[in-house]
């Protein structure tokens, strides 16, 4: 079940040295971007200085705004020409952040997702189909070519047109799906709907956006299939900077392209072993786009203990983003700790929306469930009782009041890509 044992294996000093030398060569290559010349240079540090992989933390943060500073080629390390293909960041306001790969990134990023995708115990006997926006989006064909090498027959289906995505499951014989969680859910809603089931579906790999243990026990029961997260990012190649193992319990962070530190966002302290914090990452073996101590912006903890299965370092399941917690009369609010109550409710469905607005200068959060399909009457005027549980319960969890609003089973919007969960109405409008 390795692709790569070597390094998927590599711990203690033989990891350091390795991490210690790439280091050095990604400070060098980022001294000839001259936002790092700069940042460098106001630290004191150069590539020279590096010697070991403590001395990352004399080196600066590098932040999601500089990088948009740089729009659009500005950090790239290698001249333009070298250059063979470019991604875009998802990110919804003002412009997106461009990341660039020469051959040899396209080549590295590809390995890294075969090992992930034979971690889970896929092998070239298994058709793929890759239920992602093949665009700018970087899980289209980063998945694409990574499953490529590893062998598999590909199914290049894209987002869209769920009813088709089911008959082509079912036509090709499909065994693994790779999508985003809120879209499988999405699918095993169609298939229930036209009665029919996916026999030969074993695996999903699903991930780029935040999902929970109880969306996964769902998935796995609607499904029929065994559930695994994938995260990455843009800025780090795309999907498969962290992924999980057969034991589904927390996400090998490939500490050869990676290194990885946990800091408390605030003050920017490094936190140790099962602290929560935000993932800074610097890449090891990035050449067009070298990235030093980036913030992710994404709040998890290193995992103590060793992973059965041999492997390095693991993160927790991604918690929230640190942009993305809500402060509601000022109570920190991550939407996952929402998802978490209403799937734990059997009575509800899987879809909702969060609005918070700011009525006579008090924060409300509004929260709008579809009602589970199975066990919803027609009616939603005796659901008054419900109403109050449901509130009662997001009550415990959170330490706030909500208004729910029950809704109809089917009224909420879809995602096929990045679910969208959270309307923020207050300043705006
Ligand atoms: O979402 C890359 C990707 C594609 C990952 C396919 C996994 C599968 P971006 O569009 O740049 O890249 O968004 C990156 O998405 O910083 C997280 O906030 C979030 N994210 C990605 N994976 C997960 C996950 C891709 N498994 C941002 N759990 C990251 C929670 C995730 N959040």
């Amino acid at each position: 079940m390795f692709w790569d044992k070597e390094m998927e294996t590599l711990r203690g000093e033989d990891l350091e040295r390795l991490q210690a030398k790439q280091l050095k060569w990604t400070v060098s290559q980022a001294e000839k971007v001259p936002f790092y010349q700069e940042r460098l240079r106001a630290a004191g540090m150069s590539a020279d200085d590096i010697h070991t992989i403590e001395d990352v933390k004399r080196l600066p943060f590098t932040k999601k705004t500089d990088l948009r500073e740089g729009y659009p080629f500005g950090f790239f390390a290698v001249p333009r020409r070298e250059i063979v293909r470019i991604h875009t960041t998802s990110g919804t306001t003002g412009k997106p952040t461009v990341v660039g790969y020469t051959r040899h990134d396209l080549k590295m990023w590809a390995g890294l997702i075969a090992r992930n995708l034979t971690m889970v115990g896929l092998t070239p006997d298994d058709i793929f189909q890759n239920a992602v926006n093949y665009g700018l989006f970087t899980g289209g064909l980063g998945f694409h070519y990574g499953a490529e090498l590893m062998g598999m027959m590909v199914v290049p289906s894209a987002t869209g047109n769920t009813k088709r995505q089911i008959e082509m499951i079912r036509d090709f014989g499909v065994t693994s799906i790779h999508c985003t969680p809120g879209y499988a859910l999405h699918i095993a809603e169609v298939v229930e709907e036209m009665g029919v089931t996916l026999d030969s579906l074993k695996i999903g790999v699903f991930g780029a956006e935040a999902w929970s243990e109880t969306m996964r026990n769902e998935l796995e029961s609607r499904l029929s299939l065994k559930a695994y997260d994938s995260y990455g990012m843009s800025e780090m190649y795309g999907p498969g900077v962290a992924f999980e193992c057969q034991e589904q319990n927390g996400l090998h962070i490939w500490e050869d392209c990676y290194l990885p530190e946990i800091i408390d966002p605030k003050t920017g302290e490094t936190l140790g072993l099962g602290e929560k914090g935000e993932l800074v990452i610097t890449s090891l073996s990035k050449e067009a786009m070298p990235l030093i101590r980036y913030r992710t912006g994404d709040i998890t903890m290193f995992l103590e203990d060793d992973c059965p299965c041999g492997r390095g370092l693991r993160i927790a399941r991604i918690m929230g983003r640190s942009d993305d917690m809500l402060v509601i009369r000022g109570i920190n609010v991550f939407p996952s700790q929402i998802e978490h109550v209403l799937l734990g409710i059997p009575e509800v469905g899987d879809q909702y929306m969060v609005y918070v607005d700011r009525i006579n200068h008090l924060d409300e959060m509004t929260i709008d469930v579809e009602m589970n399909r199975s066990l919803f009457s027609g009616e939603l005027c005796d659901l008054v009782g419900l109403q109050k549980q449901i509130a009662r319960q997001l009550h415990d969890a959170l330490s706030l009041r909500t208004t729910v609003r029950l809704v109809e089973p089917g009224s909420l919007p879809r995602f096929e890509g990045k679910a969208k969960r959270v309307v923020d109405r207050r300043g705006g409008l």
